[in-house]
């Protein structure tokens, strides 16, 4: 089976997560990703929050698998040429430079396009143009940005960050996307074209209900936030909504048997209209199905905070997986809240590839999680990420053509090592 990016070749110029993100799973999707990584630095995330001495983080190897990696100094002359090459050479660059590197680098998109007019240029930047156009951006910043902090958390607390990397990780997935779309426009016009992605926008993005109700807040209060039913008046921009469902559905974390010690015994309840009756039923309302105040989704709005103390008062009488079976014999849909633990070790995630174990030289066995994407014809295996420098030499020769004679010149003009390793190579 042939993997559905084979032949297609990325330069990859990304650091950190946003860029990373991205270039993995076109790598995943069978893309030949060469990482171009400064001499005897590399990726910062190499050494950053490391676990085992001298081994490539988990930070690092986690958004790097399927990659291979040469060392290039691309301010050397030497570099540069090189550099020249591998844009003559590849199908896409992909970076995650600060504003302006690229440019400083003596590669601007004009000429870049010229050296490769089929070229696809795909920048992650913090800021689309505007008045933040210039500064540097990661994971909190966007998401402080994008409209996620002050719509999460609860009505009386602060804004709150989430665990999940919307604004990294999730610009990384906006941007694969309008790579292959860039991809595909070229087969029809043999041009290449600039692709890029914000993450305040890809934030704000994901963020789009929240976009809706601050529009719908115009026409009323939002009779579905725990809010309304509480009494609590709206102010003009939408409020956090604590663990309020957004598709106007109500539903609540509820606690289940066990939360006084595990704080993870916690389940996703929602009181979804077509499932109401045997909602009555499971938690031994059963006159609630008829009742004036509860049988209506309208008539609830306003009681949500007593009905989901009864359905608590059920929830707490079985665990969070027993709550599960039950509910989902009635299509009632609800989530357990599952720890990092249990989804490491849930058998169905491995059975799928979406959690692997991966074997890395210097750090031994490790899990990750794979390419959650699954395409039918075109499966992905995980191999582990490159040691920094791993492929620089066959990346000369077997994908640019130099010969060990070039190879040799590069490499004593300074464009492939540190400067000590240098001078000890002289
Ligand atoms: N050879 C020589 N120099 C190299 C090189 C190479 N192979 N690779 C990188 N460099 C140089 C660049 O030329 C640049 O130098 P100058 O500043 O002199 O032009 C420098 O290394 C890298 O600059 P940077 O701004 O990208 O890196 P930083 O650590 O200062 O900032 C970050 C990091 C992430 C804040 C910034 O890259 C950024 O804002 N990126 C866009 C937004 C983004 O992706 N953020 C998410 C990061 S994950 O949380």
């Amino acid at each position: 089976m042939t993997k559905a990016l084979e032949g297609v070749k990325i330069l990859d110029f990304t650091h950190v997560q946003s860029g990373p993100t991205c270039t993995q799973l076109l790598a995943w999707f069978g893309a030949d990703v060469i990482k171009v990584e400064r001499p005897g630095v590399g990726d910062i995330t190499r050494g950053q929050l490391r676990d085992v001495p001298d081994a490539d983080s988990l930070y690092f190897t986690m958004l790097n698998h399927n990659k291979r990696s040469i060392t290039l100094d691309t301010k050397n002359p030497k570099g540069k040429e090189v550099l020249t090459r591998l844009i003559q050479t590849c199908d896409v660059l992909v970076e995650n430079f600060g504003p302006g590197v690229l440019d400083r680098m003596g590669f601007p998109w004009e000429k870049i396009h010229a050296i490769n007019p089929k070229m696809i240029v795909a920048s992650i930047k913090g800021f689309g143009p505007g008045p933040y156009e210039d500064c540097k951006v990661y994971e909190n910043v966007a998401q402080c940005t994008g409209g996620s902090a002050s719509t999460t958390g609860f009505r009386d607390g602060v804004p709150l960050v989430t665990g999940a990397q919307i604004g990294d990780s999730g610009t990384g997935l906006h941007l694969a996307l309008g790579i292959v779309t860039a991809l595909y426009h070229r087969t029809q016009t043999g041009e290449g074209q600039r692709v890029t992605a914000a993450m305040q926008d890809g934030v704000l993005n994901l963020c789009r209900v929240k976009l809706r109700d601050q529009q719908r807040l115009a026409h009323g209060p939002l009779t579905e936030y725990s809010q309304y039913g509480e009494g609590v008046d709206f102010d003009d921009a939408v409020p956090r909504a604590a663990n309020d469902s957004g598709g106007g559905q109500p539903g609540r974390i509820l606690k289940c048997k066990g939360w006084e010690k595990d704080p993870n015994a916690y389940i996703y309840f929602i009181t979804q209209a077509p499932v109401w009756e045997p909602i009555c039923d499971i938690i031994g309302e059963p006159e609630w199905k008829t009742h004036s105040d509860f049988a209506t989704p309208k008539a609830r709005l306003p009681r949500l905070n007593q009905i989901f103390e009864r359905i608590e008062q059920w929830t707490m009488t079985k665990t969070k997986f027993e709550a599960m079976d039950i509910l989902n014999e009635q299509d009632i849909p609800c989530g357990p809240i599952l720890s990092m633990k249990e989804l490491a070790e849930d058998k169905s995630l491995r059975a799928t590839g979406t959690v692997v174990e991966v074997d890395h030289p210097k750090r031994g066995k490790y899990l990750s999680v794979g390419n959650p994407i699954k395409l039918s014809a075109s499966p992905s295996e995980v191999t582990r990420s490159p040691l920094l420098g791993e492929h620089t030499d066959e990346i000369l020769r077997d994908v640019l053509g130099y010969n060990d004679n070039e190879v040799a010149a590069i490499r004593g003009a300074g464009a492939l090592d540190p400067a000590p390793k240098r001078a000890a190579a002289e």
